[in-house]
């Protein structure tokens, strides 16, 4: 996946500001932040959308959501509350089509989203 910019992220060919990283995943701040903390958590292996999940590659979505309550202490968020958003899709906001996990907070956040 030579041209998906979240691999050339990972691959270091693009850089980012790390938050966590490990053999699985890998968590950097958004580049167009929505919130006072906005960090996106993404997974190595080269996944496009939720559509893409499958019985093979959804271990890592467990493994996504254990690592995201520990950055979201790590800033101090997890007793305020945050939210995490993974956008599927045109429609719904999709930009980048490599799956990623959106942990917002640091601020009241709004109900319904847009
Ligand atoms: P989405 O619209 O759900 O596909 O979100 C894509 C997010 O990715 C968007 O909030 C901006 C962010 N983003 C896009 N390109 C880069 C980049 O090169 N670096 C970083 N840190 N974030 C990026």
């Amino acid at each position: 996946m030579n041209e998906c910019i979240f691999c050339k992220i990972i691959n270091g060919e693009i850089p980012c500001e790390k938050v966590y990283e490990d053999d699985k995943i890998l968590a950097f701040n958004d580049i167009n932040p929505e919130a006072p903390v906005h960090v996106l958590i993404i997974p190595k292996e080269h996944i496009s959308m939720i559509n893409d999940i499958n019985e093979e590659n959804v271990q890592v979505v467990s493994h996504i959501f254990l690592k995201a309550k520990e950055i979201a202490a790590k800033f101090g968020i997890d007793e305020s509350g945050y939210r995490i958003v993974t956008n599927c899709g045109i429609e719904a906001g999709q930009t980048v089509f490599h799956i990623h996990y959106h942990l917002l907070g640091g601020r009241e956040l709004q109900w319904p989203p847009g």
